[in-house]
């Protein structure tokens, strides 16, 4: 029968006659989407927020990596469409899991929307399907958490009435270089057939897939992967703290390193670790290790340093304004750029939250300009972007740059602002020995 199910279900791929459901229409599943119906399949996404689906139905696109253009394109042509209801997925043969998993409060991975749709989709399982679980996730999560719910509970055998893989997205938002259709997919399956199977859906819409023996091996691999990036900027973190203490400038340093054309990979200091990724998967690989009465210490020091750096950054700002004889209480701060990463509007996980918050409670007057992310909520609060960003400048006491968006002018933001702390050397030789500028 496994060669049946098997067989059938390689020849739908091969003719691009397999349906297609992407559950969870997000930075992730939106351009994956696209990816498969530009390819010829006929796709549906699934996402239970109504006016997602909404908009999408009216061809706007709310992911930057994919054009209104071409959504409506897709759309009018039939070979996309969009739903909130999951019983489409009885129709369907292929099926790509990519919804968030983020931590909860206590800092232990929130699998729950991956058990909803696990749970959606177990309701609609026959055989001949393919399921590919995308978000990033411990080792395990597929084999432990989605095979007992759409194999054994369903009667359905893996490997041969249906198939399991896991294949972490590597999307990196804004990205023009590197997309979800030429970055190298790495897809491992709970058997080898589930490879296979899996490695031949992907294969045919995406330009390089990399299988692997076992969904363990392709959820280790995005671990290893963000973890590298996490643990890095870690270091070069604790470098910045270091090279502040033997008064060498880290930012030199770290372009000498740089000079080394082999063994080397360049980070930078900042003022935190933003994002929905580098911050956050690690922790899913700690959490499980020490499950397994394991303390995986070097992502435990890596995250301390890094969620140590806003409150070097107020320390930073503290000490600046005192050299001024200015105490940072009633002094007025504007806070430059709260995207996590420069030229995006994605504020999650961003340190500007963390460092706004940290200037209020020390009572500081606060406010924040970024070209990208007109309005903010704090604790029920909302911040609204300067209007005038110069006028700014000029009038506050102290000019922080966290997040160093290309649009910004910062020769004129220097010559304007009393006080500059600049966490990521964004004024260069600018700010170097520049008595008005402090650096990380
Ligand atoms: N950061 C530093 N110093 C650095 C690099 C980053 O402080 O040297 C900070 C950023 O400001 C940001 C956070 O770390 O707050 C994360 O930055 P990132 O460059 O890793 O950006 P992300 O979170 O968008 O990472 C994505 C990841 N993509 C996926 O997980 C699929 C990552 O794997 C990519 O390598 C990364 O983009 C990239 O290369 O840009």
């Amino acid at each position: 029968m496994s060669n049946l199910f098997r067989q059938s279900l390689l020849s739908k791929f091969n003719d691009h006659s397999a349906k297609v459901a992407i559950l969870g229409l997000g930075y992730v599943g939106l351009p994956l989407a696209v990816v498969f119906a530009e390819a010829g399949f006929l796709v549906v996404g699934i996402d239970p927020d109504q006016s997602k689906v909404d908009t999408i139905l009216q061809g706007k696109s709310h992911i930057q990596d994919v054009s209104s253009e071409q959504l409506k394109r897709l759309i009018t042509t039939g070979k996309f469409s969009a739903t909130k209801d999951f019983e489409i997925l009885q129709e369907i043969d292929a099926v790509s899991i990519c919804v968030p998993t983020p931590l909860r409060k206590t800092g232990d991975p929130d699998l729950s929307y991956i058990m909803d749709a696990t749970e959606e989709l177990a309701k609609y399982m026959h055989p001949e399907m393919v399921v590919v679980l995308e978000s990033t996730t411990y080792p395990g999560t597929t084999r432990e958490l989605l095979l007992p719910k759409l194999g054994d509970e369903k009667g359905l055998k893996v490997g041969k009435d249906f198939f399991l893989a896991f294949s972490p997205e590597r999307v990196d938002p804004g990205r023009k270089d590197w997309t979800t259709l030429n970055t190298p997919k790495v897809v491992g399956g709970i058997t080898p057939i589930c490879s296979e199977v899996a490695t031949s859906w992907y294969s045919q819409a995406l330009q390089t897939v990399v299988p692997v023996s076992s969904a363990e091996v392709a959820e280790m691999a995005k671990l290893l992967e963000n973890t590298f990036r996490m643990i890095n900027i870690g270091l070069v973190n604790e470098m910045a703290l270091m090279c502040d203490r033997l008064g060498v400038d880290v930012w030199e340093v770290i372009e000498a390193a740089a000079s080394k054309p082999f063994g080397f990979m360049k980070f930078t200091p900042g003022p935190g670790l933003g994002g929905h990724c580098i911050p956050i998967d690690p922790l899913y690989l700690s959490w499980k290790l020490r499950a397994l009465n394991y303390t995986a210490r070097f992502i435990e020091l890596a995250s301390e340093i890094n969620t140590y750096m806003p409150r070097y950054v107020i320390q930073k700002i503290q000490d600046i304004l005192n050299e001024n004889q200015k105490p940072l209480n009633g002094s007025s701060i504007l806070v430059l750029g709260v995207a996590y990463k420069p030229d995006i509007d994605d504020l999650r996980e961003s340190p500007a939250l963390d460092i706004i918050g940290l200037l209020e409670q020390k009572k500081a007057k606060v406010s924040y300009h970024d070209p990208y992310i007109h309005k903010i909520r704090k604790n029920g609060q909302e911040l609204l972007s300067v209007p005038n960003l110069m006028e700014t400048v000029k009038s506050v006491d102290c000019v922080v740059i966290i997040t160093n968006h290309s649009t910004y002018d910062y020769s004129t933001i220097l010559n304007n602002a009393r006080l500059i702390v600049d966490t990521r050397n964004a004024l260069g030789m600018l700010g170097k020995d520049n008595p008005k500028v402090s650096r990380l």
